[in-house]
């Protein structure tokens, strides 16, 4: 390997964006039209192809992930000051969203092949106080939504999944937005599929689509008539042409990344102290994120290899370190003791999320495994 630096930057993801051109011609009905939000044909219009891609009965789209779980978790209706189980191993937004909504997180351990929540750990966190799951798809591994199904019925608990990462995956043939009592997914510009900003909640109870339609618009059914205590969380039509583009566009990346996929998995999986977790197999990959397990027997470590690549202008990411158990506002949640958690507190000094995007270029995927085989 030789000693160069990369002239261009190389970023843990690059956003899909379709031709200005094209984007030019959608703006100029936009412009004619003059309706710029609230619920215009542009966003009715992403609405019902999302049913289509997602595979679910209805979508609420929003103007970001987060603003949509918040409202997810709103319209479950749980008593305030009850307990949500979900895990540390997330972005920041997931807890957040149950803070937020006056409920307190209860942090369970993850399962070492998936990342996800341990479901096997669930039952033993359960008190009278617990009123829900919250599961994360993490770089679109599925939770165990069968196990957590069970579990669920079993205590008459609540089952909501953030799928921020699992953008079209789906399990055993079906949309995984199917799966639990509501599911989130975002659509922020470092998503496989992106509207700028934006998100949409999916969900199979045909009682909730007011409900959110309410949360989501100030409570505002009608000019005259505010039925509940809801926020803003509607998306533009701007950013709705986006997401109409960028629907022809995602499965082509798709295509880019399984290839970059195969690469990478060719070259690293060769590599002692290397793991690649692997997609269980009654699951469709979102081709999301590519995350790397940095093993004791690798000779430097997770955040050395992280140091060496960005000496070479090539910016990974440490998705995710620090965990939400290490955060000042959770460290002392009473869930959250290291002896409890001793997966995910093993695994946030070792996951690395390589460089993973369709216009990666051949030689430059090269020189990214070069790092690591030179090491
Ligand atoms: N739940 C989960 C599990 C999530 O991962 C997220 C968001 C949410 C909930 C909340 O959904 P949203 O409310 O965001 O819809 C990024 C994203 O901002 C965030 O959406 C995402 N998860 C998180 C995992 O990643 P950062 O702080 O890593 O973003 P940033 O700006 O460092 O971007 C990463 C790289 O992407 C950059 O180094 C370059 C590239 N990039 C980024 C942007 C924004 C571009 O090339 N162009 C761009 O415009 O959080």
């Amino acid at each position: 390997m030789n000693n160069v630096l990369l002239e261009d930057r190389i970023y843990v993801t690059q956003p899909l964006l379709p031709e200005l051109s094209e984007f030019n011609e959608h703006l100029k009905d936009i412009w004619d039209s003059k309706c710029l939000t609230n619920m215009g044909s542009k966003h009715n219009e992403l609405e019902s192809k999302l049913r289509e891609v997602l595979k679910v009965p209805y979508v609420s789209l929003f103007n970001n992930g987060t603003i949509a779980l918040l409202t997810a978790i709103k319209a479950m209706d749980l008593p305030y000051g009850s307990e949500v189980i979900t895990t540390p191993f997330t972005f920041a937004a997931t807890p957040h969203c149950i803070s937020w909504n006056g409920l307190k997180p209860v942090f369970c351990d993850i399962e070492p092949e998936t990342m996800t929540i341990d479901a096997n750990k669930i039952e033993d966190l359960i008190t009278p106080n617990t009123s829900a799951i919250l599961g994360v798809h993490v770089y679109g591994f599925p939770c165990d939504v069968y196990k957590i199904e069970k579990i669920a019925k079993k205590y008459n608990l609540k089952v909501i999944y953030d799928a921020a990462h699992a953008f079209s995956t789906e399990i055993d043939g079906k949309g995984i937005g199917t799966f639990g009592d509501i599911s989130m997914f975002s659509f922020h510009a470092t998503k496989l599929f992106n509207t700028v900003e934006g998100g949409c909640l999916t969900y199979n109870n045909p009682d909730l689509v007011n409900k959110i339609y309410n949360l989501r618009n100030f409570g505002i059914r009608s000019e005259e008539l505010v039925e509940d205590v809801g926020i803003n969380g509607k998306l533009d039509e701007i950013r709705s042409v986006i997401g109409l583009l960028n629907l022809k566009l995602y499965s082509d990346e798709q295509e880019k990344r399984a290839i970059i996929k195969d690469y990478y998995d060719s070259k690293l999986s060769r590599i002692k102290g290397i793991k690649i977790p692997k997609m269980p197999e009654n699951t469709t990959d979102s081709y999301q994120y590519y995350p790397i397990i940095i093993e004791e027997e690798f000779p430097i470590s997770r955040n050395e290899l992280y140091e060496k690549f960005k000496a070479f202008n090539i910016f990974t990411r440490k998705y995710f370190y620090p965990i939400c158990t290490d955060y000042e506002c959770y460290k002392n949640n009473p869930s959250v003791k290291p002896f409890d958690l001793p997966v995910v507190n093993d695994y946030k000094n070792k996951v690395l999320c390589l460089p993973y995007y369709g216009t990666l270029k051949l030689d430059e995927l090269d020189f990214i495994c070069g790092i690591i085989e030179d090491v």
